[in-house]
């Protein structure tokens, strides 16, 4: 089956048809229709934004349309940067992104931190969402150069003093917030009909 997934990020991309190569879902994203204009996020919340992405682009195509919104929630800032993950620093840049995040953590104790992933699948009859989370906390210095944004401040509890930008594709989809999430996927296709039942 072959799905549109509003998405304009590659590495988000490159990640998801990695989870779900073998399952025989296929996408198609934003990023092969510039035509399109940039999906809203201004919802308070990651479902709301999730939802807000996949209507957007299904009232402009009428297929079935899958989208992620996802952030980073740091405990000792009251759960930001949270769903302004992406526009955290003024640049908006995943480098000054970090650099804010590691300079509003100068010399607290309490690192914890998880990412929130939540997957939206929008239908002609079908509104629903299932997420993902990723335990971890924020390294007092950046290491490694895989994935994207906070990635390399992010030190995973199961990848073991290892930063998610020091793991492989293959091991970051294996306890990523967004792994976890689209694992789910099919489920969400089941419950909207679009596929069936498995067999028993
Ligand atoms: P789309 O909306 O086009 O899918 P985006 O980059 O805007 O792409 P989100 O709004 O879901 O995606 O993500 C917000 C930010 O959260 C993202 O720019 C990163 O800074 C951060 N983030 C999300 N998932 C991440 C991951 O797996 N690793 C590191 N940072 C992540």
């Amino acid at each position: 089956m072959h799905l549109f997934f509003a998405t304009a990020n590659a590495h988000k991309a490159d990640e998801v048809r990695a989870i779900l190569h073998g399952t025989g879902l296929t996408l198609t994203t934003l990023l092969d229709h510039p035509e399109l204009p940039e999906p809203p996020e201004d919802e308070a919340t990651f479902v709301g934004n999730a939802l807000a992405k996949a209507r957007f682009v299904f009232e402009r195509l009428q297929v079935p349309v899958i989208a992620d919104d996802s952030g980073l929630e740091v405990d000792a800032l009251d759960g930001a940067p949270g769903v302004h993950s992406k526009r955290f620093s003024p640049e908006a840049t995943h480098d000054a992104n970090n650099a804010l995040l590691l300079h509003r953590l100068d010399g607290h104790t309490d690192r914890h931190a998880r990412f929130r992933c939540v997957l939206a699948l929008k239908t002609a009859n079908f509104e629903g969402t299932v997420d993902g989370t990723c335990e971890g906390t924020i390294a007092t210095a950046r290491r490694g150069t895989a994935g994207f944004g906070y990635d390399p401040l992010f030190l995973p509890d199961d990848l073991r003093g290892r930063t998610m930008a020091e793991a492989t594709l293959a091991e970051k989809n294996a306890i990523s917030h967004r792994g976890r999430a689209f694992r789910e996927l099919p489920a969400l296709l089941r419950q909207a009909g679009l596929i069936g039942s498995e067999p028993r």
